[in-house]
């Protein structure tokens, strides 16, 4: 399959960095049993992978800016374009040595999402997309899954976790989604997430809170694969706030009627139980 000069880039990029984090993905599994675990060599094998997908990405495109998740934002003289980055998505994965990470990378143009490049080395499996030119993993097109109807549907979600989310809000769509699908996976690497509705394999994904680069490339990815996007509620999706909702034109829509479901019960659950009338 002959892939654009971006794509091109974007793929060198991240098979790079890939490399890297898998030959550090070998010591993380060594180190799960040593007293002091792998935590530190988990934050350099992050930094490592993130500097040369920077050093990469500035040598063929030296003007273009970054946000990127270690280093934050870089503006580049080039006003339009700017990467967003996930240099290693799904930290806690391959601390614990799960084989479920990825190298993310999207470029941005004028503020508009217009490609998108997600590895999973330890599986080999590398999606593209870029704006009007379809998604692909590996050489083959890939789209989204054709299915219409919850009982049918599994979703992928994100669940918060010590620190951070809306814990108890979150049980609230938990609930309303396992009772009327065929069951809910969280993976714990939202990029991948994403690159699996596209692939078809998820019918649908939805999380609170995430961050540009865990979503980026993988917006590419589910809009070049038929898919729809937006908020939680049904909002305008932008990249730039972290929550997300998506599936296919169906899915989409049963997805963020069952989020709103969700918040309608919470709210019910927190209302002030009706006055009893008092007894005289
Ligand atoms: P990470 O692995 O790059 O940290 C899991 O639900 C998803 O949430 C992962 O994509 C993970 O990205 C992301 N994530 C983890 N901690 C986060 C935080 N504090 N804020 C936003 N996203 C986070
Ligand atoms: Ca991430």
């Amino acid at each position: 399959m002959a892939r654009s000069a971006l794509l091109n880039v974007m793929t060198q990029a991240a098979m790079k960095a890939g490399r890297s984090l898998i030959r550090d993905f070998g010591e993380v599994q060594n180190l799960q049993v040593s007293m002091k675990g792998p935590a530190d060599f988990v934050s350099n094998a992050d930094r490592r992978a993130e500097e040369i997908v920077f050093q990469e990405l500035s040598r063929v495109r030296p003007d273009w800016g970054f946000v990127m998740e270690e280093r934050g934002t870089v503006e580049g003289r080039d006003p339009q374009h700017r990467w967003i980055v996930d240099p290693l998505d799904g930290t806690t994965n391959f601390l614990h040595g799960i084989p479920m990470f990825a190298v993310s990378i999207a470029l941005e143009r004028d503020g508009q999402l217009v490609a998108g490049v997600i590895l999973n080395p330890a599986m080999d499996e590398l999606y593209t997309a870029e704006k009007g030119g379809g998604a692909f993993l590996n050489d083959r097109r890939i789209r989204v899954a054709a299915r219409k109807t919850l009982p049918e549907a599994l979703f992928g979600t994100g669940i918060p976790f010590l620190g951070r989310g809306d814990h108890a809000g979150f049980l609230y769509e938990l609930r309303q989604i396992m009772g009327e699908t065929s069951g809910v996976r969280r993976m714990g690497a939202a990029a991948l997430d994403l690159a699996y509705v596209a692939a078809g394999r998820l019918d649908g994904f939805w999380e609170e809170a995430l961050q540009p680069w865990d979503v980026a490339a993988g917006a590419v990815l589910v809009r070049e694969a038929g898919g729809f996007l937006s908020g939680l509620t049904g909002e305008k999706f932008d990249h730039m706030r972290g929550d997300i909702a998506c599936g296919n034109e169906f899915m989409h829509k049963a997805l963020v009627d069952q989020l709103k479901k969700a918040r309608a019960q919470r709210r019910r659950a927190s209302a002030p139980a009706a006055e009893t009338p008092a007894a005289d």
